[in-house]
């Protein structure tokens, strides 16, 4: 079969007479060439050559490569693995987070809430007192939240507390405001601000929630030693929680005037927390998580001056709302 292939023989020329063809070629290019004053060796390399392209000498070339390959290839690799380690420990001392929190991983990563314990709750259970044992066997460490009235009257946070405490006792000491920066959080809410440096700032009508003044509301978390001593010394650990429950070194303050509190979230926290009504009313709205749906309701309770509500706020999306009359001021704190 001929081939007419890219590779093949031109059609119409068979090998023998191709080879005859070269032969004649080359002897008559050697003739020419002796004719010349070519040697027949001189010839002969030529056309060797012609078969097998010329390859560098084994000098020079081998010895770049060589060179390459001991010298500038380790050191290169050196440099990159420097750099690399470099770029890893400040990516890892920045953001010790290997992946970002978003809503979607915290969906993902959340444990399932067990919905059984809150099927047939209509309300918030309201207690007037109840005891340690009590509130373990019933609404501590579970999805059951509680509202327990005038649990906060002897304290005498509830007239010391306000706007212009906070402000005085953060102003003269100014590393616990750097501190709620920097290792705390701050929840701007109801304002333009981007710091409680900056809320504490307000004119003191607005602070004073004057009529016309532009409303406010935010919170956030104290984690500064000494701020926390003073305030400790204005609330007590709340009655109800057993004796070997310890509450979290950081206490959440939340306030402001009527109006829009906390908008719908979910929260990630180790444990569950309380939060007590120092002043003014506000009514929360827990909605139960995507596989609580079908099993428990929509619940709201108002909290009311001097009761303190206990909630799992990982286990309920929650909303607040203030009332309108005074400001709302609460302090609260995780307990486990
Ligand atoms: O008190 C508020 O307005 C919101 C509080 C809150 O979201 C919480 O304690 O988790
Ligand atoms: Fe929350």
């Amino acid at each position: 079969m001929s081939s007419n292939g890219k590779h093949g023989v031109p059609k119409g020329l068979n090998k023998e007479k191709l080879c005859q063809k070269l032969t004649e070629e080359i002897t008559k290019l050697k003739e020419k060439s002796c004719g010349r004053g070519l040697s027949n060796a001189e010839v002969v390399d030529f056309l060797t050559r012609l078969r097998h392209p010329r390859r560098e000498p084994a000098g020079i070339g081998a010895k770049v490569r060589w060179l390459a390959l001991t010298v500038f290839f380790p050191i290169a690799v050196g440099l990159l693995l420097i750099y690399a380690r470099h770029e890893i420990v400040a990516y890892f001392v920045e953001d010790p987070c290997l992946i970002g929190s978003n809503f979607i991983l915290s969906e993902v990563g959340r444990p399932l809430a067990s919905c059984e314990l809150c099927r047939n709750l209509t309300a918030v259970p309201v207690y007037d007192t109840i005891t340690p044992a009590e509130f373990v066997a019933k609404h501590a460490y579970n999805i059951r939240p509680a509202l327990i009235t005038g649990a906060t009257t002897t304290w005498t946070a509830m007239e010391t507390f306000s706007f212009n405490y906070f402000k005085e006792l953060y102003t003269s000491h100014p590393e616990a405001l750097q501190a709620v920066e920097e290792e705390c959080q701050f929840f701007p809410y109801n304002t333009e601000f981007t710091s409680l440096e900056e809320a504490f700032k307000m004119s003191p009508e607005r602070a004073a929630l004057k009529e016309g003044e532009r409303n406010w509301y935010f919170g956030w978390s104290n984690c500064d030693p000494l701020v926390a001593a003073e305030l400790r010394r204005h609330y007590q650990r709340p009655y109800f929680l057993p004796d070997s429950s310890e509450s979290s070194a950081l206490d959440w303050i939340f306030m402001g005037g009527a109006g829009r509190g906390a908008g719908i979230h979910l929260d990630n926290v180790a444990k569950p927390s309380w939060q007590a009504q120092l002043s003014g009313r506000k009514t929360w709205t827990l909605i139960p998580l995507p596989e609580c749906e079908d099993i428990c309701h929509t619940l709201k309770v108002t909290v009311n001056t001097g009761d303190i509500i206990v909630l799992d706020t990982n286990q309920w999306y929650h909303t607040t709302q203030i009332h309108p009359g005074k400001i709302s001021i609460t302090i609260g704190s995780e307990f486990d």
